[in-house]
Order: structure tokens, then sequence, then C-alpha cells
């Protein structure tokens, strides 16, 4: 996920769009680290630097530094990509503002509207992880296909099932993950949710499967997505004797909420949970800060 844009000359800022900010860190300081070093670059030539959860990729042209912010955990092929066609659509609106003094006062605002564009080509990846018959399909499905309605039928999912969410998330779409929860498949997790952004552990609310969500999934998750952001989905909430959401957060040792995944009731909490966890706005946990015993 590109998080943010940051267009700098001559230490002014010309053009910024914040889509998802963060408070994790002291984002002036890290925008004049990064752009004093951008400043000191060749022409088109692409550099990045991580700090905790984030990566900064940042280029040089026309004596104007441009930084993405990203999650760490991203594809840097794709948003590298996305830096130059941003450079680029950006140079042939201002490059002869940029070659006077015309810049100082020139609008950049309008620019927004394609770096939105732009940023929205690339889906940022969900992952739901969890045994098998917790509802992760059903999960997908509530938010894929609303006019068919949720399946009620169980029907097991070999890995890799995905679907493309576009409405709801503006600028971003989601690429969306079912990883399959059968044992033998939690070892090749890593293969399809290498860059994820995104995890929901989906749980049915047993002790039985927190268990197995500790024992097998964490040490995956852990390896293979450590920048991630994280909750749980508590699901199956109708089912008597169903561990509460706080039960099941406490358990797991991260946020989670309560869902019952099979009624079409729950689309627009579980449409807002995505939401929520893409910009930051409901508690959440990055994967590597899980502490359990
Ligand atoms: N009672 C109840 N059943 C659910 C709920 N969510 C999903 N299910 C059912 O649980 C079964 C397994 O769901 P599925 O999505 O296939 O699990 P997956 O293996 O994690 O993909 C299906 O029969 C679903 O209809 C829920 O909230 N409550
Ligand atoms: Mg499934």
């Amino acid at each position: 996920m590109i998080r943010a844009i940051h267009v700098f000359k001559e230490d002014r800022t010309l053009f910024s769009d914040v889509v998802v900010g963060n408070e994790d860190l002291d984002n002036d300081a890290v925008m004049t680290l990064v752009s004093s070093s951008a400043k000191k670059m060749q022409e088109w030539k692409i550099d990045s630097m991580e700090i905790e959860r984030f990566r900064y990729v940042y280029i040089n042209s026309h004596d104007t530094q441009f930084i993405l912010t990203m999650d760490r955990q991203a594809s840097l092929n794709k948003v590298e990509e996305a830096l130059i066609e941003m450079v680029s659509r950006f140079m042939t609106a201002f490059e002869k503002d940029l070659e006077t003094d015309d810049w100082k006062t020139t609008d950049f605002a309008p620019f927004k509207a394609g770096f939105r564009k732009i940023i929205g080509r690339i889906p940022v990846k969900v992952c739901l992880a969890g045994h098998g018959g917790t509802g992760k399909t059903t999960l997908l499905e509530l938010a894929t296909l609303p006019s068919k309605g949720p399946p009620q039928e169980y029907v097991p999912t070999f890995f890799g099932d995905k679907a493309l969410l576009k409405a709801n998330f503006d600028p971003y779409v989601f690429s969306m993950f079912d990883l399959g929860g059968q044992d033998r498949f939690v070892q090749e997790w890593g293969k399809i949710i290498r860059s994820g952004s995104m995890v929901f552990v989906v749980t049915d609310s047993t002790n039985d499967n927190l268990a197995w969500t500790r024992r097998v999934a964490y040490p995956v998750l852990k390896n293979e997505l450590p920048y991630a952001r994280i909750i749980a989905v508590a699901n199956k909430q109708d089912i008597t004797g169903a561990l509460s959401p706080e039960t099941v957060g406490k358990k797991l040792g991260i946020p989670a909420y309560g869902m019952q995944a099979n009624q079409r009731d729950f689309r627009d909490r579980w449409l807002g949970l995505l939401r929520g966890l893409a910009f930051e706005t409901i508690d959440f946990k990055v994967v590597r800060d899980i502490e359990v015993d």
C-alpha cells in the first residue's frame, strides 16, 4: 500500500497527499532526512530506506524530490514503477514551471487526482488467515458477492482463493486471499502472502481454534509478515458457547472484533473492519509486536 506522497524543492513542500498517516514516527523529521538523501541523488535514480514498518521510496528529478511512503511489507517493485509513472506525469504537467522560477507560485494541487489514480492500481494485499472451517471463504463471499448471499455449505478451500474488492475503499483496491487452513498448507502461506499489508486472523471463537492459531499460524505469520497490520475476527458469535471478542482478543494478544460471517446483515460491519484496518482508524497490532507466552 502506498500511504503518502511528498514532493519537495529547495526545502519547500510543493505537494503532499497523505492518504493513510501514522502516529508511530516523527514524520516531519523523517521527511527531512529522506529528502536530504534524495537531493544528493542522480536524476531518475531510485533509492529507498526502511524505518520500522514503513518504507520510503524516493527519486530526484529537476532538483525536485519525490518521496512515496509505503508499507514496508508491500512489493517494492510495483511501487518503484508507480513512482516513475507519477514523476513522469508530474513532469508532463509542470516541467516548464520547474525549469524557471514559476514553480514558486504554481498550484500543484491538481496533481492529487492523478496520484490517487496511480496508487489505486496497485492492489493492497489482504490475507484471511485461520484454520479450515472458521469462515474465511464465507467472509470473502460476504465482501465480494453481496447479491448472491454467503454460502451456507462448507466447501474446503485449496489455498490461493482470491478476490478483488474495488468498491468502498477509495482510493485503494484490495486483493483478498483466503489462505486455506489445512495444517499441510500453513507452511506454504508465505508464498501466497508475501507482501501482504493486512492480516485478518479468522477464528470460530473456540478455545481449540485459538490454541491452533497461536501454535500453528502465529509462527508462520511472524516469520513471513512481521510488518503487516493484524486484527482478529471472532467469527461465529451466534453459536452457543462462542468466546466473546474480548476473550478472543486477550487470548490472541491482538484486538478482536465479533462477526457472523454467514449473515448478510454483517456485511457493513465486515467492510467497516476492512476499511478501519486499511486506514488505521480502529485498534490493531503489527504482527511483529504480537506477544504470546
Ligand atoms: N453458525 C455460523 N456458521 C458460520 C459462520 N460463518 C461461517 N459459517 C459456516 O462455517 C462453515 C465454514 O465456513 P468457510 O467459510 O467455508 O470456512 P473456511 O474453511 O475458513 O473458508 C460454513 O458452513 C459456513 O456457512 C457464522 O458466523 N456462524
Ligand atoms: Mg475456505
